[in-house]
């Protein structure tokens, strides 16, 4: 069924009932001597290249290869369209390694038919602290489709990732492969409920009329939240400890520090927003709220080209209530002309997703280790995770 995946250490469908296998890594790191020292073989037209994210010129050769060639609904409707600020964000987060973002090119004229990523990220699961890779951006041009590269980019970042000491990796799909960790549902909150419907991303309900529909979503003006305000680089520390204590209580989730939460969480224009609430009082930062931006392409609509979508990264409440803390998201969200605002049903998001008005969506998003056995399919209130 699954003859490339079947080879690697990942957990098995065959051993999804078997609890004497231990949890943690599923094979020891070999010998750092003992890793490939070349590239796997690419299929003779084709070369390997180490992608420069800090260059333009490369930023939009991926730009342009994603925008084409990447993530599509199942109903090839729309397609993530990610900026090209938004690549160079992610993939220069504190410690990055360039050797871990790889393209293949065709030979004779340079084209970019290719593309995998990683970063380096520590991962606590349960209470083991685990320095992983969080793979994304596996990319393979529509014309060279099932054609067996995906294996081979997936053995080459690997072998790139064992070459910096490091033996496991995270990672997130559509589709199901051996095994999910845990399997989430995308819900997703209209703001803009007339455009949504045009280009069929979602449809007037039953006894729904327009008009009536946008009344349903209307938001207000502005947000609600005594000392609710944009994050500044002054609250890094204070953001950081709430972030910190508030994700100890999920089984799987990142272990950031001030570096990690500067680059993250940091507001950076038409890629992250993240705002907290200060107490009026004692100031105190006492709540946290955020989302990224990713627009999709609406593919071969007449007057629409592009969606563009909010998606709730980390949320942390511990004096407002959560539900009125996403409200001011939502606002914040409208008021800067998100269409939609898109969660997973990750962390305690459950607790507020029915009563702000978020519809389930017809995606799931698959939560994956690579080397690294857990003993049960988590709850996906049991993920403290947001990749991108
Ligand atoms: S998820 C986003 C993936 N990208 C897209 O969906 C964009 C549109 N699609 C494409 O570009 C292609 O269809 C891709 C597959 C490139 C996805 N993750 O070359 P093939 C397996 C893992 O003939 P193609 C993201 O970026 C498939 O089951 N494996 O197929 C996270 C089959 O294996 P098997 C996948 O369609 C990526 C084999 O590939 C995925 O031309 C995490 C077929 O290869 C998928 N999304 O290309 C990667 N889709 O026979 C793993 C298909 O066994 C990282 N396949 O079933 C693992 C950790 C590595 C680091 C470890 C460090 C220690
Ligand atoms: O966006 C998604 N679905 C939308 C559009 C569906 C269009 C037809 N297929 C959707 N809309 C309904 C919204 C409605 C609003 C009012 C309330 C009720 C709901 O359901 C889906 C997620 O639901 N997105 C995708 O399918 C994109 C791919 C998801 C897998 C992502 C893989 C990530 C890669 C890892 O890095």
């Amino acid at each position: 069924r699954h003859k490339f995946w079947e080879t690697q250490p990942v957990g098995q469908f065959k051993d999804l009932g078997d609890s004497s296998l231990p949890e943690g890594p599923i094979e020891p790191p070999t010998p750092l001597s003992e890793v490939k020292q070349e590239p796997y073989n690419l299929p003779n037209l084709y070369e390997w290249i180490t992608c420069d994210m800090e260059t333009t010129e490369m930023c939009t050769e991926v730009y342009n290869l994603l925008s084409n060639n990447y993530v599509e609904d199942d109903d090839n409707m729309f397609r993530f369209n990610y900026s090209k600020e938004f690549l160079h964000w992610a993939l220069r987060p504190p410690g990055h390694y360039k050797s871990w973002h790889i393209g293949v090119r065709v030979k004779s004229s340079k084209k970019l038919v290719a593309f995998i990523t990683g970063v380096p990220a520590r991962l606590r699961v349960r209470d083991s602290i685990v320095q992983m890779a969080e793979i994304n951006f596996l990319c393979v041009h529509k014309k060279l489709r099932s054609k067996r590269l995906a294996p081979v980019m997936i053995k080459e970042v690997t072998r790139r990732v064992h070459l910096e000491n490091i033996w496991q990796a995270a990672y997130t799909a559509g589709v199901v492969l051996p095994t999910p960790i845990s399997t989430c549902q995308y819900w997703h909150r209209s703001l803009n409920p007339k455009k949504l419907i045009d280009v069929g991303f979602s449809r007037l309900g039953a006894r729904m009329t327009m008009s009536r529909t946008i009344k349903l979503y209307k938001l207000p003006e502005s947000t609600v939240t005594p000392g609710f305000r944009k994050m500044e680089l002054h609250d890094v520390p204070a953001v950081t400890r709430l972030l910190r204590n508030y994700l100890l209580q999920f089984l799987v989730a990142p272990d950031l520090d001030e570096n990690d939460v500067e680059h993250w969480l940091l507001p950076k224009e038409d890629v992250v927003d993240s705002f907290l609430v200060e107490s009026p009082e004692t100031h105190e930062i006492t709540d946290f709220c955020s989302f990224y931006t990713l627009p999709s392409s609406i593919l071969g609509h007449p007057s629409h080209s592009i969606l563009k979508a909010a998606y709730s990264y980390y949320n942390v409440s511990t004096k407002t209530p959560l539900l009125q803390l996403m409200n001011d998201a939502l606002i914040m969200a409208k008021h800067k002309d998100y269409d939609v605002f898109n969660a997973l049903d990750v962390m305690q998001n459950d607790s507020f997703l029915k009563e702000l008005k978020f519809g389930p969506g017809d995606g799931k998003l698959h939560y994956y280790l690579y080397n690294y056995r857990i003993k049960h399919v988590l709850r996906p209130s049991e993920l403290g995770l947001v990749l991108l």
